[in-house]
C-alpha cells in the first residue's frame, strides 16, 4: 500500500522533477522534458482527461495541473542553463596553452628602400670620418643661392626653380646650404669634414625627377685639399656602396659652387662594366657631381681660399636606390604601394 502521508508520495510529479534535475547532458534533459511535458506524458494525459471529471473537481485539478506544467517548464530552463554553464567551464579548462605549438610569426615591417639607402650612405660616410649634419628645409635665398656662388642673375638658378614662401624664404633646392651653415658653425676650425643628407625640392616631375627628393652631399675643407683627395674619397665611397670592384671616372663639368667641377661615373653594378640595358651599353653609370669648392663659397663659409681649399660632391639618394635595386621609375618610391615596398 502506498503511504500517502509522506511528502514524496503525495507529490505525484516527483519522478518528472527528479529526471529533469538528474539530466547530465542536453540529450538527457531533452528526454526528461519529453517524458514530463511531451504529448505522451502523464501530465498531458491528465490534462486531456480533465473533461472526464465532475465540474467542481475539474477546476481545482486544472489549476494544479497548469501550475505543475509551469513549474516543470521552469525547471527544464533552469537545468539547461546549468548544463550550458558547465559545458563552457569544461571547454575553457580544456583550452590550455600548448607551448609546443610553433609560434605565429609577427609581420615585421622594414625601412623604406630610400631610408635603407640613406642609412647605408650615412654608414659609409661615418666610417670615412665624416660628421653627419642637417639643416632647415625652408631656407633663405642667401644660403640656398648667393652663398653658393649663384647670385640673383645666375643662369643656374633656372635649373633650381623651387617653391617660394613669404619673407624671401624658399624650399632648399639642394643640401649645399647645410654645408655653408656647417662651415660657419665650425668658426674657422679645421678640418671641416661633414656629410648632409635630407630632402630637397625643385620644380621637376618625371620618371627620373621628383619635386621632392633626397640628396647626400659631402664637404671637406682643410689645408692642401686637391682633386686627388676628392678622387680617392669618391673611389672609396663607390666601393663601399656598389661593391669591391667598383671603379670611377671623372668627366669635366660645371657647377657654380665648385671649380674645377666633374661628373662622376661608377662602373655599372649590374653588368660589372661589360655593358647592359641599365648602363645603356656604356659600362658606366653617372651617379655623382663633384669638384673643388669655389673660392667664393669658401669665403661665404668664413674660410680664406688663399689659405685653405676643399672638395665637395653630391648625389641623389633615390637615384642610388634605383641603381642598387634595379628600379627604372623614381616615382614608385613615393606611391606607398605595399606590393612595391615589400620587395626590399
Ligand atoms: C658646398 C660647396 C660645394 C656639392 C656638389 C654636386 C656637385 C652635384 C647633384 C647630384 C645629383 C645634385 O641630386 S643631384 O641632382 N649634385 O652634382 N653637388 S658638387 O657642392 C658643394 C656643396 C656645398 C659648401
Amino acid at each position: 500500500m502506498e503511504d500517502s502521508s509522506t511528502p514524496e508520495a503525495r507529490d505525484e510529479w516527483a519522478a518528472e522533477r527528479e529526471a529533469i534535475l538528474a539530466a547530465g547532458t542536453p540529450e538527457e534533459l531533452e528526454r526528461a522534458r519529453t517524458r514530463a511535458l511531451g504529448r505522451q506524458s502523464r501530465l498531458t494525459e491528465a490534462l486531456r482527461r480533465l473533461g472526464e471529471l465532475p465540474l467542481a473537481e475539474r477546476r481545482e485539478r486544472g489549476r494544479v495541473l497548469n501550475r505543475v506544467r509551469a513549474e516543470l517548464e521552469a525547471l527544464v530552463a533552469e537545468r539547461a542553463a546549468v548544463l550550458k554553464a558547465q559545458a563552457t567551464a569544461r571547454r575553457l579548462a580544456a583550452e590550455r596553452l600548448d607551448m609546443t605549438l610553433p609560434g605565429r610569426r609577427p609581420r615585421i615591417g622594414h625601412w623604406h628602400p630610400v631610408t635603407q639607402t640613406r642609412r647605408r650612405l650615412e654608414d659609409v660616410m661615418l666610417r670615412l670620418g665624416f660628421t653627419l649634419v642637417s639643416g632647415p628645409e625652408i631656407e633663405t635665398e642667401w644660403y640656398n643661392f648667393d652663398a653658393l656662388n649663384m647670385p640673383a642673375s645666375h643662369p643656374a638658378r633656372e635649373m633650381h626653380d623651387t617653391f617660394f614662401l613669404p619673407a624671401g624664404r624658399l624650399l632648399r633646392t639642394h643640401t649645399s646650404p647645410v654645408q655653408i651653415r656647417a662651415m660657419q658653425a665650425a668658426g674657422g676650425r679645421l678640418p671641416v669634414r661633414v656629410a648632409a643628407l635630407g630632402f630637397t625640392y625643385r620644380r621637376d616631375d618625371d620618371p627620373t625627377h621628383l619635386p621632392q627628393f633626397m640628396q647626400m652631399e659631402g664637404l671637406v675643407v682643410d689645408h692642401g685639399i686637391g682633386m686627388a683627395d676628392l678622387k680617392g674619397t669618391l673611389w672609396a665611397i663607390a666601393r663601399e656602396v656598389f661593391g669591391p670592384h667598383a671603379e670611377i671616372r671623372l668627366r669635366p663639368s660645371f657647377f657654380p659652387f665648385t671649380e674645377p667641377s666633374a661628373e662622376v661615373d661608377v662602373t655599372c653594378a649590374v653588368c660589372g662594366g661589360a655593358g647592359c640595358r641599365v648602363c645603356k651599353q656604356t659600362g658606366w653609370l653617372e651617379v655623382l657631381g663633384a669638384g673643388l669648392v669655389h673660392p667664393h663659397v669658401l669665403r661665404a663659409g668664413g674660410y680664406d681660399p688663399e689659405v685653405v681649399s676643399g672638395f665637395a660632391f653630391g648625389w641623389g639618394v633615390e637615384r642610388v636606390a634605383m641603381l642598387l635595386y634595379g628600379i627604372d621609375d623614381l616615382r614608385l618610391f613615393y606611391q606607398n604601394d605595399w606590393r612595391f615596398l615589400s620587395q626590399f
